[in-house]
């Protein structure tokens, strides 16, 4: 990451009285653990900053939401008796804050319901992002600096270095952020996007005070009954299609309905049939709400799996995005459309 854009956006920062800090919908640990931490990094400095979720977050980030203090979109700017009614109206949000930080998405549509706001605000944009999918969100905006590093296997990640280059001070809430993005994000340190910078800014974080054996249990040991029961009905559905190169599962409403399962409940049930050595890609579809499916793609490294599938190149075909190995897409139609759709699309990529 280059050091002169790191101090320029650092002095943007710094400049702010009022900054409103945004992630994208659906926020996963890198999401919160990174607007989690830029508020508290930002509050150590003695500045106001508020942090706004859309979406429900899943009930293992609790921790982070709490010590953290994330709200909800819209952002309040402090004035809890009065949110802005409209938020698509600029003006009432540009008067209570000074600037904007977006961490962890660089697209307009991840950025619902906050976008039509976004591409309306003079305010100006700092960016910290490492997906590959990116827009040019600047809207209206007087000024965007964009620190994105797709080296980076975390938003978390880039944002401990642009702190440690900027020498910001962290406090526990902060470093346990952090590490829960850098931790989340690389699949408890094991995806191929982990490297020496990954485990040396969690190695700091840890001597800093964190206890990876407590956020282990925080992350991945604090699930409700319901997320076992969401799990036996998808492996229920498990096909495993060529050969067993590609596994597929799918979540109906009735079975989150009996499972007495919410949609966040789902997050990461589609890393499962990885443990099936035949496996290259693995996809999960979920029946949302509202006729929209839901699709988690995963695909190995080539050196596992002998080949190398971009299921961010297929999750784009559906309108989605993501990483070349963890993508998604959400789709219009039925079930059985979807499914039939997604498999002739990682055949088309498999063969
Ligand atoms: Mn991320």
């Amino acid at each position: 990451m280059d050091d002169a854009l790191m101090q320029k956006a650092g002095r943007m920062l710094g400049a702010w009285n009022r900054t409103l800090i945004l992630t994208h919908d659906r926020p996963d640990g890198d999401a919160l653990g990174a607007i989690g931490a830029m508020k508290r990094i930002i509050e150590l400095q003695g500045r106001q900053a508020e942090a706004c979720l859309h979406g429900d977050p899943p009930p293992r980030y609790t921790f982070l939401t709490d010590a953290c203090g994330l709200t909800r979109w819209p952002p309040s700017g402090g004035q809890t008796s009065c949110p802005p009614s409209d938020p698509a109206d600029p003006s009432v949000i540009d008067a209570q804050f000074d600037g904007i930080v977006i961490l962890d998405t660089c697209t307009w549509n991840q950025l619902e319901p906050a976008a039509a706001f976004l591409k309306a605000t003079r305010l100006p944009k700092i960016v910290v992002d490492h997906h590959p999918t990116r827009e040019d969100i600047t809207g209206q905006s007087t000024e965007l600096v964009a620190l994105i590093d797709e080296t980076s296997s975390s938003a978390c990640g880039l944002l401990y270095e642009w702190a440690r280059r900027m020498g910001w001070e962290l406090d526990r809430p902060a470093r346990e952020a952090l590490f829960a993005g850098l931790a989340t994000d690389t699949g408890w340190f094991r995806f191929p996007s982990v490297d020496g910078r990954t485990l040396q800014a969690a190695g700091e974080l840890i001597d800093a005070g964190v206890r990876p054996d407590v956020m282990y249990a925080r992350l991945y040991e604090g699930h409700r009954p319901a997320r076992l029961r969401l799990l036996r009905e998808a492996l229920d559905t498990l096909r495993l299609i060529d050969g067993g190169a590609l596994a597929l599962m799918w979540l109906t409403q009735p079975m989150f309905l009996l499972s007495d399962a919410q949609a966040s409940d789902a997050e990461d049930l589609v890393n499962e049939p990885l443990v099936i050595g035949s496996v290259m890609v693995s996809v999960l579809l979920s029946e949302m709400e509202g006729g929209v499916i839901r699709v988690n793609f995963r695909s190995r490294s080539p050196e596992i799996a002998g080949r190398d599938v971009d299921v961010a190149a297929i999750a784009k075909q559906f309108g989605g995005g993501g990483h070349r190995r963890a993508a998604g897409a959400r789709i219009q139609g039925s079930l059985d459309e979807v499914r039939e759709q997604v498999i002739a699309a990682v055949r088309a990529a498999l063969a």
